[in-house]
């Protein structure tokens, strides 16, 4: 069985960790597998969105443990290097959007790599544990970035020292996600959002992610320039023309990606 099931249907990518047993914990396997899949991604031009999601009843609870204490396993010095900081910088510069639809548990880096994504949505029954401090270490996979950017400085820290258990709804509340699904819905309001990201203007959304990252770095300053550049970008696409054509002949815009 695969550690990663990969499922292209249309326009929009399905890339689903797949270790259910295991709470999808990531292994090396899964974990290679998951960047060789977003280089997938990245190289097909039909996908103009990506859907991260678990298999079973987690969406993933971060690093398998029991690889750590393997003798044949990869070790504490290649975990991050070769695992999850390519994850994290893959789905950063994935010029396409990126979504996060966390089924179920979402524990150490099963909980951060989703921060990064462009647009999370959770299971009403899923939850969210900064597992890292109760076995000694730090968190990781971007997340000592985004939580605080997302939460505040005072609710990450707690977060990640105490290592509590958050609800889907908790972490609405707190800025983690942007929405919370009923647990019957899920599937067919993850598709529905997909499909709506899949059909819109791709190189625009990925201007936008660019400028939304360059934000955390720059001064207002740069910022208003980063965006004079990006927008000139973005003029010169075709799917602006459609747009503001669509717009004024009033009908509904055929975007291409391109
Ligand atoms: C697992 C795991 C798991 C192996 C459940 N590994 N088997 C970076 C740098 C280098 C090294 C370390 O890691 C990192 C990044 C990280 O991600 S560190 C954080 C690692 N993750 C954790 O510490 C979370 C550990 N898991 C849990 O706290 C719980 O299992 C959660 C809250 C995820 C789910 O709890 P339950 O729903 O009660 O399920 P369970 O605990 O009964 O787990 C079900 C099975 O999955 C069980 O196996 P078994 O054979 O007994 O049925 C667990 O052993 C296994 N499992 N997580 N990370």
């Amino acid at each position: 069985m695969s550690s990663v099931v990969f499922e292209k249907k249309n326009a929009i990518a399905t890339i689903r960790l797949n270790r259910p047993e295991k709470m999808n914990a990531f292994n090396r396997d899964m974990a290679l597998m998951l960047q060789e899949k977003l280089d997938e991604c990245k190289i097909d031009k039909t996908i103009r969105c990506v859907i991260i999601t678990g298999t079973g009843k987690a969406f993933s609870a971060g690093q398998d443990l029991s690889e750590v204490v393997d003798p044949e396993g990869p070790g504490m010095r290649r975990i991050l290097s070769e695992h999850y900081n390519p994850i994290i910088t893959r789905i950063r510069e994935l010029k396409k959007p990126v979504l996060a639809a966390i089924n179920g548990v979402a524990a150490g880096a099963g909980a951060n790599i989703p921060l990064c994504c462009d647009i999370v949505v959770a299971k009403k029954s899923a939850s969210f544990l900064q597992a890292f401090s109760k076995i000694g270490l730090i968190p990781d996979s971007g997340g000592t970035f985004f939580l605080p950017r997302l939460v505040g400085w005072q609710r990450a820290s707690a977060l990640m020292m105490m290592g509590d258990t958050l609800t889907a709804d908790e972490a609405y509340e707190f800025g983690m996600l942007y929405k919370v699904f009923a647990d019957e819905n899920f599937e067919s309001e993850v598709q529905s959002i997909a499909e709506k990201l899949a059909n819109m203007p791709t190189m625009g959304l990925a201007f936008t992610k660019k400028a939304l990252q360059w934000s955390s770095t720059h001064t207002i300053y740069e910022q208003l320039h980063n965006e004079d550049k990006l927008q000139q970008w973005a003029a010169a696409t075709a799917d602006f023309k459609e747009g503001v054509d669509a717009f004024l002949h009033k009908r509904k815009p055929d975007f291409k990606g391109e």
